[in-house]
């Protein structure tokens, strides 16, 4: 059997494990199509938050409280840029993640294109899933926001931002019109990407944020495309549990969109796959049990991702639905 996985960073990489212990007892093959879209460059390095999320949890080096970044981590490279007066100082690696990143960007600079350099990185980590970037090429999620001015006759008032400069420094507390997936529309799905959805027995949409991970990797032309016409059934995990995300941004990102914050909202946001959206089924919690989407079967369990065994349970309960 062969699955694979759309994904963000912290929630995905939490699906994941539960993905990695299914396809242990049952003998299944996992590739994980991992979102770039958080990507930024930082101080002349290469980060990929999504991708260092997915691999070091999987590979048991990621901090359990913080989600992001590595466990027993320290900040002397960050106090040091930030006594340099080193601009953004809203933004701090640290000192183990920043191996990662001069790795990653000493390979890139010199010619490996990033789904090479992320199996690379992967050697270490045996994440026991293959990690695919979306895309090689840059894609990057910007969000256009008030600037505070008056708005003019150019339609001015607005400007727009890098994603991790409106989550982190802003928290998302900054007036919002959109996201912009910058480069999308010339970007091309990473080696080995659209195969693995071919090839599938089933795609499953992690519950990660879907506004500013699973949309962007379905920006990537060709890859929504080879979600929804290709042979595998498509299950979502819902990522909002009783009206509201567990942990992370989703309601405000929601929000943006006019989307309502709940199991619901985000399938119809999908939508069936029959209808032109992306989802065979889709997976609520049990508080969510009721939710229609139109032309999607829908079916409820408990879908808090506690443990390993939890939430292996959940990717059961996800695969009965195709
Ligand atoms: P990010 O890229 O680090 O933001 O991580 P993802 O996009 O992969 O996942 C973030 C989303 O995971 C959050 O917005 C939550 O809605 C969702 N999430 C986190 N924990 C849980 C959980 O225990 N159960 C479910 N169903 N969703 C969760
Ligand atoms: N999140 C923060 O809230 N503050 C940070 O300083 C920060 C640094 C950071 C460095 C590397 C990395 O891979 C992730 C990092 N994150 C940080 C998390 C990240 O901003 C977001 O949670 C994700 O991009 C959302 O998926
Ligand atoms: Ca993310």
């Amino acid at each position: 059997m062969r699955i694979v996985v759309l994904t963000g960073g912290i929630g995905g990489a939490r699906f994941l494990l539960g993905v990695r212990a299914y396809a242990r007892e049952v003998g299944a093959e996992v590739t994980a199509v991992v979102n770039v879209g958080d990507d930024l460059l930082l101080h002349g390095l290469k980060v990929c938050p999504d991708l260092d999320s997915v691999m070091y949890t999987l590979g048991g080096g990621a901090d359990p409280v913080r989600g992001w970044g590595r466990v027993g981590e320290s900040w002397t490279v960050k106090q040091e840029l930030a006594a340099y007066g080193a601009e953004p100082t809203w933004f701090g690696l640290g000192d183990k993640d920043v191996a990662t990143h001069l790795v990653r960007t000493t390979m890139l600079n010199a010619g490996y294109p990033l789904h090479a350099v992320t199996e690379a990185l992967a050697t270490r980590w045996e994440p026991g899933v293959r990690l695919l970037p979306a895309t090689d090429d840059r894609l990057e999620t910007h969000v256009v926001v008030s600037d505070g001015e008056p708005a003019g006759p150019d339609g001015g008032g607005q400007r727009a931002i890098h994603f991790q400069e409106w989550w982190v420094r802003h928290r998302g507390n900054i007036p919002t019109h959109r996201f912009v997936f910058v480069g999308a529309e010339t970007a091309k799905p990473a080696p080995g990407v659209v195969a693995a959805i071919a090839e599938a027995d089933v795609v499953l949409i992690a519950p990660s944020n879907p506004v500013v991970s699973i949309a962007p990797i379905l920006a990537v032309p060709g890859l929504r495309e080879a979600v929804t016409d290709g042979p595998a059934p498509v299950v979502g995990v819902s990522p909002i549990v009783g009206g509201a995300p567990v942990r992370g941004m989703a309601d405000r990102c929601l929000a943006v969109l006019g989307v309502e914050c709940s199991a619901a909202g985000v399938g119809r946001l999908y939508g069936g796959r029959s209808a032109g959206g992306l989802l065979d089924g889709w997976l609520v919690a049990e508080e969510d049990a009721g939710a229609l989407v139109p032309e999607v079967t829908v079916r409820s369990a408990p879908l808090l991702m506690t443990d390993e065994a939890a939430t292996a349970a959940m990717v059961r309960a996800a695969l009965e639905l195709t």
